[in-house]
């Protein structure tokens, strides 16, 4: 009955990580390389093609990625615990709709931030993608500000797994200081999460702010 965690230090992994804490199953982690000289590391291969983490081995042998999936997936197993709204909480949407965003619209901007030349054909087109990857980042925390508004969480008055993904998400961003100059309510948002004392381990770990 344990679930297993591909995981990779300061990757996506560090929410599934946060959420397999916090929910109490049984679990265990195995730390996998996705950027070795070599090309991932073939224990990850064999679980993705793609070489991503996270990856998440279900009791069953199933294999999962997609880390909204993985974290969607985990709070829904533990009602108990208050990381998602239950089905007919008037906050399900606005959970779900977070989680969405912040999967299909932040994660990827990041991605093509830090890998530039995947998406681009053309061998001088990085320094391109990357500019506008930060230009469209902008606009998305703006609209992730706006959403949280005052919080203290982007469901309210609780902690929910979607604060979680955020603040990961937010932490990537290198420069804290410029962050907090324009989206203060962010960086207060990851300080929340990460101040929960079965967080702040992982945050650590995985090279996250505290
Ligand atoms: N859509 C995937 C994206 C996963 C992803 O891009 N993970 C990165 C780390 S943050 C990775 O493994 N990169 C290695 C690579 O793409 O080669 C998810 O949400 O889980």
């Amino acid at each position: 009955m344990t679930f297993t965690l591909y995981a990779s230090e300061g990757t996506g992994s560090a929410v599934c990580e946060a959420i397999l804490a916090l929910s109490g199953l049984p679990h265990r982690r195995i730390d996998v390389t996705i950027q070795a000289p070599t090309g991932p590391d073939p224990e990850l291969i064999q679980v993705n093609p793609l070489g991503q983490v996270p990856v998440l081995r279900l009791p069953n042998g199933e294999i999962m990625t997609e880390s909204a999936a993985i974290v969607l997936y985990l709070s829904d197993l533990v009602p108990e615990k208050g990381l998602a709204p239950r089905p007919d909480d008037p906050l399900r949407a606005r959970y779900l709709r977070w989680m969405a965003f912040l999967a299909c619209a932040i994660y990827p901007s990041s991605l093509r931030k830090f890998y530039p030349d995947r998406y681009t054909a053309d061998p001088q087109g990085g320094e391109a993608v990357k500019d506008a990857a930060i230009a469209r980042l902008t606009r998305e925390f703006a609209v992730l500000a706006a959403g949280l508004g005052t919080g203290p969480f982007l469901l309210g008055e609780a902690m929910s797994a979607v604060d979680i993904y955020a603040a990961m998400l937010i932490g990537w961003e290198e420069n804290q200081e410029g962050m907090n100059d324009v989206f203060p309510g962010l960086i207060q948002l990851g300080q929340r999460v990460a101040a929960n004392p079965v967080i702040r381990p992982i945050w650590e770990r995985n090279l996250l702010p505290l």
